[in-house]
């Protein structure tokens, strides 16, 4: 056949050092796993200072940029590949606002953080930057076809 391969959605979530260190880890996967999405790629990684400064590029100009960059490197993170339609949205629902206190109860940052500069775990913020961090924080051989069958109690 011919035309371009339509893939499912993807996001790039990342259990940041301080969710790793506070025993968080198992909390957060069972959320996304409960809500119904599919585990693509999983690894307890220490960060890189590049990576960690390639990953938010786009907040280079921010003043708290290198701060931000010496938490990332700061301890290993959970690097996760999420899949499954509206992932990407429902992801950031599922997170919660960048500033904690601000986070409803019932998403991660809402129920476990306070501070915007600590607040445990990240999600891409468009499917394209999903796709873009995905190709940064993941080797191909890394990333698992498998299929979660689902049906037919989820789609
Ligand atoms: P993330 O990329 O981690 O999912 O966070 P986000 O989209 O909700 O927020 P963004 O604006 O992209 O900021 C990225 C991360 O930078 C840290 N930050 N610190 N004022 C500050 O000190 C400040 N503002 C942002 C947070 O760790 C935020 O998640």
């Amino acid at each position: 056949s011919t035309g371009p391969v339509i893939r499912a959605e993807r996001s790039y979530v990342m259990i940041k050092p301080d969710g790793v260190q506070r025993g968080l880890v198992g909390e957060i996967i069972t959320r996304f796993e409960r809500k119904g999405f599919q585990l693509k790629g999983l690894k307890l990684f220490q960060t890189p200072e590049d990576l960690a400064k390639e990953h938010y590029k786009d907040l280079a100009s921010k003043p708290f940029y290198g701060k931000l960059v010496d938490y990332i490197i700061s301890g290993p993170v959970v690097a996760m590949i999420w899949e499954g339609d509206g992932v990407v949205a429902s992801a950031r629902k599922l997170i919660g606002a960048t500033n904690p206190l601000a986070a409803e109860p019932g998403t991660i940052r809402g129920d476990f953080a306070v501070e915007v500069g600590r607040n445990v775990v990240h999600g891409s913020d468009s499917p394209e930057n999903g796709e873009r961090e995905i190709g940064l924080w993941f080797e191909e051989t890394e990333v698992v076809e498998w299929t979660r069958d689902m049906t037919p109690w989820l789609k």
